[in-house]
């Protein structure tokens, strides 16, 4: 019987997808070329674009930087992923950054940007980014846009919910997809209820060194954690985190995990969690896990490796964690900008359950509770609701904000838009988007100020929308104006990777603050090379290490010979432009790995291995001068056994 409700249920999606399709596809070419749709998206040769938009690379591991209105791709950031555009995971000095305790893991799926904020605003300091596979958080340097810190998460799987913040940053949020055995341990799979848990993080910010330190754990019971979003204002104490399978099942969860007509909000206290920390209630655990970080004035990274972690019982620390019901399977858990309501988007539910932050406290105060699971009080659902957006389509997602008293939710199997009001829950607006969106982000829509100009529909699905470029298509965003009463569609733009979530700031709070080059006099690499006449080759055994300076339009040395077979060959190339967007690069021929590119200011190294005698030429890949092409130089590597001397010279040969 149940499988017969499921495959109709599917069924009625698919037909209601096709008759959107349909429907929606004519009515938009109609509202295209009706208005001046083109002109407020048009940024003119030489102009801004108003906000920045900065998108998950999904399975990239990477952050796509992008302009808005106008959709263009500005950059990719180099996170979790080797990058061979920058050398990012290649080059010895940034190695370090995708170090784990399962060793170099130079791939991860990254989900969830998310600006860190200022009495609940974005502030344009960083931004932060999950490693869903690997369980990871990173922070980006918004004056930089470079990776400067990874912090692993140990008894953790499936890094989903994460990493959103709290009002100040004081904390970055991470909570497990997947449960696990705590400790790891070889157990059999049907074993699940008794042996799996599932841990909520909290990762501090230090508002001095601004250095990340996972500071506890919470072990929860082993449900899937899937969202999280922190609170604001009235709820600034409090962070709340989505679960599925409350079932607790353990395979076929498509159907083993949708029986439970309600699963959990699970709302936690951290303050109180703070407290109980400091008051010596958390137990110190062993657990190895890296903690990464690129020191800006080296311009190298290196890995602390960290041994133990604190982890808080709710059973020790009581009125830490509740359970708030909320039908059914909840995906997103988004606060409002005022901190009171606590949406979520229950992905099979029929409604958009809305509780409210002050019943949840009344409720609290009152014991309105509905039984326990492992000491955690489960809320009464009607003792916490504030109301539920009735019709909000099919397989709603995500929440976002306009800041004008309205809320926007995804709705993944209809692929809309659906614009409702926040107190009275009616639905207002609702709008197409092509296909089957995931998020959506308003510039600043998880904020206390959202800039409520637009929404951007962050697709997974683009089929019949783009040029085919073979079997995988591109996947999208769409920019729609939201400043009238009725949504209007801007922009199809192609992103890189999957867009899964984005977060958009304000342009000219980035721009201000934009580093152009690094001062060269500050530069503490441990192999930089201070100007032209310090340039030099050292050998040390099998290791020989080149330090070379690239200034346009040379290197120095240009010439070296004496490399043998079997050598260990670094080069540390600094580059010494003092200059805005003047950066080298530097590879030679059959290198294994990737070239180095060297921003203004820097040093770089790079390991290459010479496999067989000959002469091998080395370059600039980023164009630099007119007389980029001559920047270019020779290296002769000679048999293993053979006794060249090492010499190397620029202009004229000079013995060593
Ligand atoms: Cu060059």
């Amino acid at each position: 019987m149940k499988s017969n409700n499921k495959k109709s249920l599917i069924i009625l999606s698919l037909t209601f997808i096709s008759v959107a399709v349909f429907y929606f596809g004519c009515q938009q070419s109609k509202d295209a070329i009706s208005g001046d749709v083109a002109s407020q998206v048009y940024v003119a040769p030489g102009s801004y674009d108003e906000f920045y938009l900065f998108t998950s690379g999904g399975f990239s591991g990477q952050l796509g930087v992008y302009g808005l209105p106008s959709g263009r791709h500005f950059k990719t950031v180099s996170v979790f992923s080797q990058n061979p555009e920058t050398g990012y995971g290649y080059s010895e000095d940034t190695k370090a950054m995708l170090m784990t305790s399962y060793g170099f893991i130079p791939w991860d799926d990254a989900h969830h940007p998310e600006l860190s904020m200022t009495d609940g605003v974005p502030d344009g300091r960083f931004i932060f980014i999950n490693g869903n596979n690997t369980p990871r958080v990173a922070k980006i340097d918004l004056r930089t846009f470079e990776t400067t810190e990874i912090v692993e998460i140990p008894n953790s799987a499936g890094n989903h919910a994460s990493p959103f913040v709290t009002e100040n940053t004081e904390y970055i949020v991470a909570s497990t997809r997947f449960s696990v055995p705590i400790p790891q341990a070889d157990v059999p799979l049907t074993s699940y209820k008794e042996n799996f848990k599932g841990t909520i993080s909290f990762i501090a910010l230090d508002p001095k060194t601004e250095r990340l330190n996972l500071a506890f754990q919470i072990i929860v019971p082993g449900f899937n954690y899937d969202l999280a979003h922190a609170g604001k204002g009235p709820s600034h104490d409090w962070a709340f985190f989505t679960s599925y399978n409350t079932e607790q099942a353990n395979s076929l969860l498509e159907i083993n995990a949708s029986k439970n007509d309600k699963d959990f909000i699970a709302a936690v206290n951290w303050k109180l969690a703070e407290k109980y920390v400091k008051e010596g209630k958390a137990k110190k655990m062993s657990a190895k896990y890296y903690h990464n970080y690129y020191d800006e004035k080296k311009h190298f990274a290196f890995s602390d490796v960290k041994k133990e972690v604190l982890v808080l019982d709710p059973k020790d620390c009581p009125g830490m964690i509740y359970y708030l019901p909320t039908p059914k399977s909840p995906h997103g858990v988004d606060v409002d900008p005022s901190g009171e309501y606590i949406v979520a988007g229950g992905k099979l539910a029929t409604v958009i359950p809305v509780h409210s932050f002050s019943k949840m406290i009344k409720a609290i105060e009152e014991k309105k509770f509905d039984g326990e699971v492992d000491g955690i009080p489960v809320l009464q659902y009607d003792a916490v609701v504030a109301g539920e957006v009735q019709n909000p389509g099919l397989g709603p997602l995500h929440t976002e904000f306009d800041g004008n008293g309205y809320a926007y939710t995804s709705a993944f199997i209809s692929s809309e838009i659906v614009k409702w009001k926040l107190g009275t829950w009616e639905v207002v607006d609702r709008i197409p988007v092509y296909y089957s969106i995931g998020h959506l982000c308003i510039p600043g829509g998880d904020s206390k100020k959202p800039w409520g100009k637009y929404v951007i529909a962050l697709n997974k699905i683009t089929k019949d929308r783009y040029l085919p470029t073979g079997p995988e298509l591109t996947q999208s965003a769409q920019l729609i104006d939201i400043t009238g009463e009725k949504m209007k569609m801007l922009l199809d733009f192609p992103t890189v990777g999957e867009p899964h979530y984005a977060q958009a700031i304000a342009a000219d709070i980035l721009m201000k603050n934009s580093t152009k080059f690094y001062k060269i006099e500050e530069n503490q690499h441990p192999y930089k090379t201070n100007g032209e006449k310090e340039a030099r080759v050292e050998r040390k055994g099998n290791n020989v290490h080149v330090y070379m300076t690239a200034i346009r339009s040379h290197f120095a040395p240009d010439n070296i010979e004496g490399i043998k077979v079997g050598d260990n060959v670094y080069f540390h190339v600094t580059n010494l432009e003092q200059d805005w967007d003047i950066p080298h690069g530097f590879v030679v021929k059959g290198m294994t790995n990737s070239e180095l590119l060297i921003m203004p200011g820097q040093t770089k190294s790079i390991l290459w291995k010479p496999m067989k005698p000959g002469v091998y030429p080395f370059y600039c890949t980023d164009f630099c001068s007119a007389l980029h092409q001559e920047m270019q130089g020779y290296v002769r590597v000679s048999p293993a056994n053979s006794n060249v001397p090492l010499v190397y010279y620029t202009g004229s040969p000079e013995k060593k």
